[in-house]
Order: structure tokens, then C-alpha cells, then sequence
């Protein structure tokens, strides 16, 4: 499905272009270390802030005879889909599979199309997609909505691992190859058969210069590994062919992918990363991140025209990445940024919104979970959370 609803609002916006900080250089993925620094190093330096962090709270708590649930030794660890063991891709692949097998708790008269737990994520997504995107509370909604996924994973389908995240620029020059990707049985599925003789995807908006996107290299149904033959019931949400009830009623379908390696090399190399990490105020991270409008998508926008939406299981892999890119933004200057908010509380800011605080509340739906404070999830390693990636 195409995400084209990103693009049919969008406005003329003068942004600041892209500005990587002259003491991060570019790499042609996060893995070589030949020069410059790499997305892997930027981790340990977050993740060396983080645990930094947490042994000073653990010392403050137990001085003071209190408990300290959170800390180094029992923070949970997200890892890249690739590095999980076979046996690890294999368990939360039937996590996954069970989410899509057991009942919803969306009524039928709030979501006509919802037929399972999984549906209850994608209901969720949808209902508030005008409110989560190009919007202030866009990085910490997901990061809750991703989070509260894998609880459901864990607690509703015996999951004993974390979610794992897709490491765009280390599968850029081949998105097929990804491990999470390739078709086998221990990933997400591969492709869809392919669809000859398509046109470019158009994003327009009013003000800026039209997007062509080429199509990619499959487009029909995925017929091969584990979510061959699965069927989504609801969306899409794309223009021109919106499903019924805005997205919400019952449109059964084949589950199908476009992996897309034009779309990768345009927006999902380790340069693109980079542009995005080297922004020092969170107005400009979150807008290269989700894609300036008439500039580009963004890895954010990137990753889901490699791939796909919210009915697709990697959807989760690939937020988790999104949240794994804020958090190590986050931590690299947690003083300045771990609280950081821009933007206000509607798309692009239209029709025009109070901006967005840390004392707006942000909820889920039947997906599950309380309704938040934006404060509350601004922090991975505070609140309820208490995860970091390696
Ligand atoms: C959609 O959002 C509205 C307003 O928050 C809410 O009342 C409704 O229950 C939501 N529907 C679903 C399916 O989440
Ligand atoms: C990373 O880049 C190096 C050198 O440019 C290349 O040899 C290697 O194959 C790349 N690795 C991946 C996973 O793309
Ligand atoms: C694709 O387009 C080409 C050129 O227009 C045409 O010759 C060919 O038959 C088309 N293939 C299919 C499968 O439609
Ligand atoms: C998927 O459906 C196709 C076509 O109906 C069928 O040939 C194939 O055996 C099915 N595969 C699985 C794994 O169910
Ligand atoms: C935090 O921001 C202030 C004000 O812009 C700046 O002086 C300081 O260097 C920043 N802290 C770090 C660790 O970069
Ligand atoms: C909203 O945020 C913008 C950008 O930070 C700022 O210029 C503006 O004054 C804020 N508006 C209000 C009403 O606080
Ligand atoms: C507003 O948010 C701040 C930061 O998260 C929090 O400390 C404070 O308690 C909140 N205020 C109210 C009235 O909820
Ligand atoms: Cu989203």
C-alpha cells in the first residue's frame, strides 16, 4: 500500500536543508569503518551515555535503601532482525503469526473491517493517522505504539525476546537480501511476484515539486516464507483508493510488497542517516527523518515505500529503527535533547494547532496500553521503559 496520504497534504515549507556537522563524514554503509564514523559508533557512544545514567540512578536508589528495577544489568536489549539467532527470527515470527491469529478487541461498530489482535495495531494506526505524523508527538507515539506491540508479543503470545529493528543502510544496495527480507523461512516474508509494466508512483502537494518514485521489484502478492497467503483486512489509505470506512471496514486482501532498492538508495543509505543524525535541534531531526515535503520522504517515509505499511509485519522492524535513530540522537546530548519537542499536534500543522507539549496525552486505541503523557515516553530508559538498542 502507498502512503500517498503523506503526500496529499503537504505544504510549501521553508526548511533548512539537510546540514551534516562538519566532524561526522559520510560512509557508504553503517558497517565499514574505513573513515568517518559510523552509525554503530554513534550507538556506543549513546549507549555508553545511557548506562552512564543508569548506574548513577541504581547508586542513588540502592544508597537510599529504594529498589532499582532499571538498570545495566536488566535493561532490555533490542537487536538488528539480522543478528537474531535462527531460533530467535523463528520465535518472533510465531509471536507475530499468534497476534494474527487471536480475537480483536476493537468492536466491530468502531473498526467494521478489525478480524484480530494484529488488526487492533493497524485499527489503532490508522484511526489516528493525522494525528501522529509531521506532528510534534510523532516520534514518541510510535515509540509507545512499538513498545506496547512488543508487551503483546510477550505477555499475549509468549515472546520472550524484544523487538528487533531494521538496519536501513546496511541492507541499502539490496533490500531483497535483508535476512528480514529474503523470503526464507525465517524471515517476514520476501517479495511479491512481480508486477511488469507499472508506473512511477506520483507525490504531489500543493507548492512543491512532485515526487516520482519507480516502482520496485515485486508489487503483487507475497507468495513465499512464513506470511505467505496471509490476508489484511483493512486500509488502504492511500488517495484515489481509500478502503471503506476511511480504512476501517473489512477489505480482505492479499498481503503484497514492492521491495524497492531505488527507493533505498534514494533515501535509506547511510548518507541519508547521517543528514538526519547531524541535525542539532529536533525540529529539523524529526523533518529530515519523516521527509521534507517537495525535498523527499525521508528514511522514515524511505523505509515504508522499500517495503510497506502497517498491515506488513516488518512495519514494527522498521519503526523500531525509527526509535533506535531518535534514541541514539537523544543520547548523544541527552542534557539538550532527550526532552525536545517541535511541531504542534496536527499534520504539517493543518489546520493549524496549539504546539505540542510534554503534557499532552497520547493514547492507543484497543491496541492497548494507558493513555501517556508525552513526557512520559520522551526517556527509554524511564517510565515503563527500559530498553536499549545494540
Ligand atoms: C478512533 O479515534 C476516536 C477518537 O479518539 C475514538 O473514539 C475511536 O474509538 C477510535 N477508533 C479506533 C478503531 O481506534
Ligand atoms: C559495506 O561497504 C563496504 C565497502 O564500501 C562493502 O564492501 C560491503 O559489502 C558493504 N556491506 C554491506 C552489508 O552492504
Ligand atoms: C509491458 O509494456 C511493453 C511496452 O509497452 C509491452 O510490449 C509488453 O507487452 C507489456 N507487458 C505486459 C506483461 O503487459
Ligand atoms: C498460497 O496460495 C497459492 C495460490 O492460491 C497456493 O498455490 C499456495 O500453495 C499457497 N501457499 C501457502 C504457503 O499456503
Ligand atoms: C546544549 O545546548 C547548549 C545551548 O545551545 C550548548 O551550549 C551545549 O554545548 C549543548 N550541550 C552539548 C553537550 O552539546
Ligand atoms: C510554537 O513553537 C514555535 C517554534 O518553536 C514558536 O516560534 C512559537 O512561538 C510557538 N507558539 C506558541 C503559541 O507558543
Ligand atoms: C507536565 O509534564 C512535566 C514533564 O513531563 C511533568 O513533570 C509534569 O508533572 C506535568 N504536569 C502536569 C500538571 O501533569
Ligand atoms: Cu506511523
Amino acid at each position: 500500500m502507498r502512503l500517498n496520504v503523506l503526500a496529499l497534504i503537504w505544504v510549501a515549507a521553508s526548511l533548512a536543508a539537510p546540514a551534516p556537522v562538519a566532524s561526522l563524514s559520510d560512509e557508504s554503509n553503517s558497517t565499514s569503518t574505513s573513515s568517518g564514523i559510523t552509525l554503530d559508533e554513534l550507538q556506543s557512544q549513546a549507549n555508553a551515555n545511557i548506562l552512564a545514567s543508569l548506574d548513577k540512578r541504581h547508586e542513588d536508589l540502592t544508597s537510599r535503601g529504594q529498589p532499582s528495577p532499571c538498570n545495566r544489568n536488566t535493561v532490555a536489549i533490542r537487536k538488528e532482525y539480522g543478528k537474531l539467532t535462527s531460533v530467535e527470527k523463528i520465535n518472533y515470527i510465531n509471536a507475530v503469526k499468534c497476534l494474527q491469529q487471536k480475537s480483536p478487541r476493537t468492536p466491530l461498530l468502531a473498526a467494521p473491517g478489525v478480524r484480530t489482535r494484529y488488526d487492533d495495531f493497524v485499527a489503532t494506526h490508522i484511526n489516528q493517522t493525522l494525528q501522529i505524523h509531521y506532528t510534534g508527538n510523532f516520534l514518541s507515539w510510535h515509540r509507545y505504539y512499538v513498545w506496547i506491540y512488543e508487551k503483546a508479543l510477550r505477555e499475549e503470545c509468549g515472546y520472550t525476546g524484544y523487538q528487533p529493528y531494521w538496519e536501513w543502510s546496511k541492507y541499502v544496495a539490496a533490500p531483497q537480501d535483508n535476512p528480514m527480507l529474503d523470503g526464507s523461512s525465517t524471515s517476514l516474508s520476501g517479495n511479491g511476484v512481480f508486477v511488469p509494466n507499472r508506473s512511477d508512483v506520483i507525490l504531489t502537494s500543493p507548492g512543491v515539486a512532485s515526487l516520482y518514485l519507480k516502482p520496485g521489484l515485486g508489487g503483487g502478492c507475497i507468495y513465499n516464507g512464513p506470511f505467505a497467503n496471509y490476508t489484511v483486512n483493512l486500509g488502504p489509505i492511500s488517495s484515489g483508493t481509500t478502503g471503506v470506512d476511511g480504512g476501517l471496514g473489512y477489505n480482505p486482501r492479499c498481503l503484497s510488497r514492492d521491495i524497492n532498492p531505488y527507493t533505498a538508495a534514494r533515501f535509506l543509505t547511510w548518507s541519508d542517516v547521517l543528514s538526519i543524525m547531524s541535525q542539532t535541534d529536533i525540529y529539523n531531526f524529526q523533518m529530515n527523518l519523516q521527509g521534507i515535503p517537495g525535498i523527499g520522504i525521508g528514511a522514515h517515509g524511505g523505509g515504508h515505500y522499500t517495503v510497506g505499511n502497517a498491515n506488513d509485519p516488518s512495519f514494527f522492524v522498521h519503526h523500531g529503527q525509527v526509535d533506535r535513530v531518535w534514541t541514539i540522537w537523544q543520547w548523544l546530548d541527552p542534557v539538550n535533547r532527550t526532552y525536545a519537542l517541535a511541531q504542534t499536534n496536527t499534520y504539517l500543522n493543518s489546520p493549524p494547532s496549539a504546539n505540542t507539549t510534554l503534557n499532552d496525552t497520547v493514547q492507543l486505541g484497543f491496541a492497548g496500553g494507558a493513555t501517556k503523557e508525552i513526557g512520559e515516553l520522551m526517556s527509554v530508559v524511564e517510565g515503563d521503559f527500559c530498553y536499549i538498542y545494540v
